[in-house]
């Protein structure tokens, strides 16, 4: 009797492997997505106590991205308003020495790169981005 209940349960067993077979490629491709992707030009920008450089990002098209780089030594992130003031991308709070590069797809127009921790866009970390087209 109990040879008899034990063949169906291995032939469901067989049919579970076959079609979990795709499922490394699958883990794969999960792995890669995990990674910033870089679309566009990469423009670098460094923020510092208290200033970026460069002040002033002219970049062509709308998908680019971000190398923000702290030069510190206080934490900083790089945060990007357009011209009503909404917040429209940022990086992460930036240690000195960390860095992130953060995607960004704008229609043309000029923006306002700021600090956004207190203070910091009163005491000179503020600049402007200009998208064009
Ligand atoms: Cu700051």
């Amino acid at each position: 009797m109990r040879s008899l209940l034990l063949i169906p349960i291995l032939l469901v067993a067989a049919a579970c492997g076959g079609s979990a077979s795709p499922t490394p490629g699958q883990t794969v491709n999960l792995g890669t997505a995990s990674a910033p992707a870089a679309t566009g030009q990469v423009v670098p920008i460094t923020v510092k106590d208290f200033t970026l450089e460069p002040l002033t990002l002219t970049v062509k098209g709308s998908r680019f991205s971000l190398a923000v780089t702290n030069a510190g030594p206080t934490v900083h992130n790089v945060t990007i308003r357009d011209g009503s003031g909404t917040v429209v991308q940022a990086s992460k709070d930036l240690r000195e020495g960390q860095s992130e590069v953060v995607s960004v797809n704008l229609p043309n127009g000029t923006y306002v790169l700021f600090c956004s921790l207190p203070g910091h866009e009163s005491l000179g970390i503020k600049g402007t981005l200009v998208v064009e087209p």
